[in-house]
């Protein structure tokens, strides 16, 4: 499929220049002015942005947790991703305790085959001992993973506790690979979670009560802390409040290498969704860390304009009322996770280029490249160069849509951004030279995405350069 992309305006993290685009066999074939020639579709861009797809880097796609299955498939969601201008996420292997990590890793493989566009994993270590980290070896060197999840939450389950995070984060190191958090203290989270009950509180109001501000904070520093100890970088996922972001920022000014990541959600939603007399609606909105009182907003989005956290997310998993209602009678029984992933770049740009917050390069960064260098995708993905993957989101910065349940194609019965009008949205998103959104017209294919593989980080030249064989773009044809 041969594709000619004319008249647009390239927008990547770091330039913004007129071009027209020749994407080829899936890769972007030639960049330059008045590009012409035969070609199976020709788009005209003309007052349209040309912009690397956004890579989502933290998705759990037909997760089963908390005694159900997320509704939202890789198939679903890959293709409500493309309808947001996505073409790649990064979701999570999430071994049972005690489950072998290969094993595992083979089950989310098979799940993620259906996949409309591409993929990759990120591995969670739920459990240790010498096979988990043996396995973690064989995912790096065999399976192309190079981040390891690690949750500080959801004691009973998936906890990872210091004697878990402090072994695995130096297996992380030693294998060049990067260790993430879900940072908030989870025996903190299960003390008050008895505390509200014993109080009688079993709403979901209990939920953002017993997992407070500082919950997060203290599991941030200690993350933090322990990766600094063992001189590995780190990456805090969903950074929802002030207080996790206050150790991150000491720590990056400190020079240790911490990245983090915030969710399309908590830079526009409060905790004020907790006290809505309606029952679901108060359950839709469940999810860790909670939604915030308002001040946090702000304060992440500073963040993100300071350079202080480097990639946006949805933590996209979803559950339907009837899932949610497990927890009718007890607000720690809700399934946790709300969705996003058709949302989070047209919220970013209505409530970040379009206020001035950000620039469109910036937009970039935060929604896409960044979000490859940090996992070591790029510029494979997450730029606009010959030779990179044709994965590209056409931008109509003048359209609107009015975001809502009845007209999102998320399989999920709730959006958390209803009723909100976004100025800016994709007009086309093309996945590898495919075009899978187009013009308001879904056009994913199940299956048609692909499993990619993410090099561990290096610190012997030799072996970068080796790694870089993938990266390296084509030379352009003079
Ligand atoms: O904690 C997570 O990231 C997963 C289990 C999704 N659920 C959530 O509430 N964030
Ligand atoms: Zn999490
Ligand atoms: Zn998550």
């Amino acid at each position: 499929m041969k594709l000619i992309i004319k008249n647009g305006t390239v927008v990547t993290a770091d330039r913004t220049y007129k071009s027209d685009l020749i994407c080829c066999d899936g890769i972007i074939k030639k960049i330059g002015e008045n590009l012409e020639g035969k070609a199976d579709r020709v788009i005209d861009a003309e007052g349209k942005f040309i912009m690397p797809g956004g890579i989502d880097p933290h998705t759990h796609m037909e997760l089963p947790f908390m005694g159900t299955v997320a509704s939202e498939t890789f198939y679903t969601g890959t293709a409500a991703g493309a309808a947001g201008g996505n073409t790649m996420i990064i979701d999570f292997v999430i071994p049972n305790p005690g489950e072998n990590l290969l094993e595992a890793y083979k089950k989310w493989r098979g799940w993620a085959e259906k996949a409309a566009t591409d993929y990759s994993f990120h591995v969670a270590i739920t459990w240790w001992d010498e096979s988990v980290h043996a396995d973690m070896g064989t995912l790096v060197k065999e399976h192309g993973v190079n981040s390891f999840k690690h949750f500080m939450a959801y004691k009973g389950a998936i906890m990872a506790p210091d004697d878990t995070l402090v072994p695995s984060f130096k297996r992380c190191l030693e294998l060049g690979a990067i260790p993430t958090v879900h940072a908030e203290n989870g025996e903190l989270v299960y003390f008050l979670q008895k505390e509200m009950k014993n109080k009688g509180i079993y709403g979901p109001e209990g939920h953002p009560q017993s997992r407070p501000p500082m919950v997060e904070g203290e599991a941030a520093n200690r993350a933090i802390r322990l990766a600094q100890a063992i001189e590995v970088p780190i990456y805090v996922v969903h950074v929802s409040c002030q207080e996790a972001l206050e150790p991150i920022i000491r720590a990056r000014s400190e020079g240790q290498r911490v990245y983090g990541e915030c969710l399309a959600g908590h830079l526009e939603i409060d905790d004020s969704v907790y006290y809505n007399k309606d029952w679901a609606v108060a359950a839709a909105h469940v999810m860790s860390p909670p939604f915030r009182p308002k001040k946090h907003q702000e304060i992440l989005w500073k963040a993100l304009q300071s350079g202080n956290l480097q990639t946006t997310a949805t933590d996209h998993c979803c559950f339907c009322a009837d899932q949610k209602a497990m927890g009718k009678d007890d607000f720690s029984k809700i399934p946790n996770g709300t969705a996003g992933i058709e949302d989070r770049m047209a919220i970013l740009w209505d409530s970040g280029v379009n206020t001035g917050r950000l620039t469109m390069n910036e937009f970039v960064a935060v929604t896409s490249a960044n979000a490859a260098k940090i996992f070591n995708l790029y510029p494979r993905k997450g730029a606009i160069i010959e030779g990179a993957d044709a994965d590209i989101v056409i931008w109509d910065p003048e359209a609107e849509r009015t975001i809502s349940a009845k007209t999102h194609h998320q399989n999920v019965d709730f959006n958390i951004f209803e009723g909100r009008t976004v100025r800016g949205i994709p007009k086309y998103t093309i996945s590898r030279g495919n075009v899978i959104f187009d013009d308001g017209e879904l056009k994913a294919v199940e299956g048609a995405g692909r499993y990619i593989n993410r090099p561990p980080f290096n610190r012997d030249y030799e072996a970068v350069k080796k790694s870089l064989v993938f990266n390296a773009p084509k030379k352009a044809e003079r």
